[in-house]
């Protein structure tokens, strides 16, 4: 794994509907990301927080589409896509703490120009499949792996000036189980590959993170974690906006890390969804930590 990381926090709670998720970063730096990584002998750079825009007004829907906070959305993603762009310039492993899964569309962005095949694992129990079409809600943080393949809004998908960002044979979606029409339509459709609990619980973790490697190894250039922490069951890790019961275990998620970093496929990864107001004494913000350390290479004997 490249041992030099910069971490970028994007204070976003606007692709959704709850406050608190804007406080994320600082819950996972407070949880110790920065001593835990450096105990791996990573040489870090803290680049700090996104200045992001955040209104009191909320749910602006002046924007003439049914996306709640279009601009302010697009704004924080395009500096963050700018950011990330120039860190991989550098040379560095890009680590990014949301903020609510709306700032994959900006962190893909950055990405996927250095790359002509990334790969994107999406840890989630959700697909973030939807456009404004097919959206229940009108929440961009359902929306930023359909954004990605260049479908929705022209504004959302052509962020850096390039669309689409990634190909639907690049993906896996590991940890679904909530995941609506439009979404299930399109990932037939697309062919999209995904492990939802039922194969989880039927494969086990350890053949589904197989597979997953074996799937993408020989075609990608480089591969996306984005790891929203609602993939867990929300019994074990309460401090996510969008909760959904009858989620992955921690442990089997130290497994998947685990073998993800034996893999030695991860290039770039992002930690999104942790909302410290929903949480349990930070718990969520830990287990972030704690997945890090797995993916990192930190090992127990
Ligand atoms: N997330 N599918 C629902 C929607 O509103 O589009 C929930 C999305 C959740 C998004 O957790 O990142
Ligand atoms: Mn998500
Ligand atoms: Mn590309
Ligand atoms: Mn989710």
């Amino acid at each position: 794994m490249n041992k030099k990381i910069s971490m970028i926090g994007v204070p976003m709670d606007l692709g959704q509907s709850r406050r608190g998720v804007d406080m994320g970063p600082s819950a996972i730096r407070y949880a110790g990301a920065i001593e835990k990584l450096q105990e791996l002998d990573y040489q870090i750079h803290d680049l700090g927080d996104i200045p992001i825009n955040r209104p009191d007004q909320r749910e602006n829907l002046n924007n003439g589409t049914n996306l709640k906070n279009l601009d302010q959305v697009i704004e924080g993603n395009a500096l963050l896509a700018d950011k990330v762009d120039k860190e991989i310039e550098n040379g560095a492993f890009p680590l990014i703490l949301g903020g609510d899964h709306s700032i994959a569309i900006g962190s893909l962005a950055g990405i996927s120009k250095h790359y002509d095949n990334l790969g994107v694992i999406w840890y989630d129990a959700h697909g973030d499949l939807n456009t404004g079409d097919t959206s229940p809600s009108g929440n961009i943080h359902g929306m930023p792996l359909a954004v990605s393949l260049g479908l929705g809004d022209e504004r959302l998908t052509n962020i850096l000036g390039y669309a689409p960002k990634i190909k639907p044979e690049n993906i896996v979606i590991v940890g679904a189980r909530s995941l609506d029409p439009g979404e299930r339509e399109l990932i037939q459709n697309k062919g999209i590959r995904v492990y939802t609990m039922h194969e989880v619980d039927r494969m086990g973790m350890s053949n589904v993170i197989e597979e997953t490697i074996s799937y993408l190894k020989e075609k990608t250039d480089g591969v996306h974690l984005s790891l929203d922490l609602d993939a867990l069951d929300p019994v074990e890790a309460p401090g996510v906006g969008t909760p959904v019961l009858g989620g992955l275990t921690y442990r089997e998620s130290h497994l998947a890390m685990e073998m993800l970093a034996d893999s030695e496929l991860i290039t770039s990864a992002e930690f999104v969804e942790v909302n410290p107001i929903l949480d349990e004494k930070n718990k969520t913000g830990e287990m972030a930590v704690g997945l890090m350390g797995s993916l990192f290479g930190e090992k127990l004997k």
